[in-house]
């Protein structure tokens, strides 16, 4: 079975995590094409960072920073502190030893003339992390926030999104762009891998910042409504609503949609409205929502999605192909 997921940062690798335990344990040959979100990239100290895409390498490949859920296990910080007695660092934003090894890689490929997509093919090899990991584009797309500033000239400061979740703890937002996005393409096999799924999974990502930065490289979002035989089968990032990490209800704030799991699903909207869901699994205690949500076209399931283990994250990706053969069956 071919299946596609767009995928962000910790939420979503938990859940591949759970799906390639799942497959297994259920014999089910597929194979799972991870786009992931790039506009969380940032160059620190001339290193590329591409945070979503080594939070998704390092999970699956079993080198993830288990509490964190980014960096390498067991990481150390001298280059930090080197960097820090120089003056040179950023100190807002932790980049350990091992993950520098990452970042260099990159970083050198890069400067190579090597694509993000080249890049990322190296580093998986390395992990083998059991997906085909593609970026959403090789062109350079930055997320930005804009904060309310009394001291900046029009009341307003526009960060870089790692400045505004990491140094600044995620205020409340005014505004989420996506610089670069209009005139970046899909990294190569991005549409190809959407085009033929079988199967597209909305992991349990931020929805502006994850997911929507996604959707926002053109050709993307078309690929997946023009693919009419793949269910799209979405999971709630917010739960009770809160998003179960991260600041995806400031982000929705600043988009200004209601922190929900039904919010979000209409965000996202039916397939049979013009929007992309098929089907939609919320968590038990937002089961009042899925008689709206699935008499508004959105098939919707109430599950457990609270990620404590690959066990929980496993029940999930079933229920979540679960409820896309239910569709296909249709
Ligand atoms: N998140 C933090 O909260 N603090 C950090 O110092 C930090 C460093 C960092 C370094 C490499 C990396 O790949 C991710 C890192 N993150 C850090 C997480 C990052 O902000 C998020 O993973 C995503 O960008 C949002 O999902």
């Amino acid at each position: 079975m071919r299946i596609v997921a767009l995928a962000g940062g910790i939420g979503a690798a938990r859940f591949l995590r759970g799906l390639l335990a799942h497959l297994t344990d259920s014999d089910r040959a597929a194979q799972v094409t991870v786009v992931g979100n790039t506009a969380d990239d940032i160059v620190l100290n001339a290193l590329h960072v591409s945070p979503d895409l080594d939070t998704v390498m390092y999970t699956l490949g079993g080198g993830i920073h288990p509490v964190q859920g980014w960096g390498r296990a067991g990481d150390t910080r001298n280059v930090q502190d080197e960097l820090a007695a120089y003056g040179a660092g950023t100190a807002w934003f932790t980049l350990g030893d091992r993950d520098v090894a990452t970042h260099l890689v990159r970083t050198e490929l890069l400067a190579g003339g090597a694509t993000l997509s080249e890049a990322t093919a190296v580093l998986c090899a390395r992990w083998q992390p059991g997906v085909r990991l593609l970026p959403m584009s090789d062109d350079p797309v930055t997320t930005q926030v804009t904060i309310a500033d009394p001291t900046a000239p029009g009341g307003a400061r526009t960060l870089h999104f790692q400045e505004y979740w990491v140094r600044l703890g995620a205020p409340a937002a005014l505004a989420v762009t996506v610089a670069g996005a209009d005139k970046a393409s899909p990294a190569p096999g991005v549409v190809e891998a959407i085009a033929e799924a079988e199967v597209i999974l909305l992991p349990p990502s931020n929805p502006v910042v994850s997911i929507g930065t996604i959707l926002a490289v053109p050709g993307i979002r078309e690929a997946v409504l023009a693919n009419h035989r793949a269910p799209v089968v979405g999971l709630s990032p917010i739960v009770g609503g809160a998003p179960v990490r991260g600041m995806a209800d400031r982000m929705l704030a600043a988009i200004g949609v209601e922190t929900s799991a039904a919010a979000v699903a209409r965000h996202y909207g039916a397939r049979g409205s013009g929007g992309l869901l098929d089907a939609w699994l919320v968590d038990t205690v937002d089961a009042a929502a899925v008689p709206a949500l699935t008499s508004s076209g959105i098939r919707t399931r109430a599950v457990p999605l609270l990620m404590r283990d690959t066990t929980h994250s496993a029940a999930m990706a079933a229920a979540a192909l679960d409820l896309a053969a239910e569709i296909a069956c249709r």
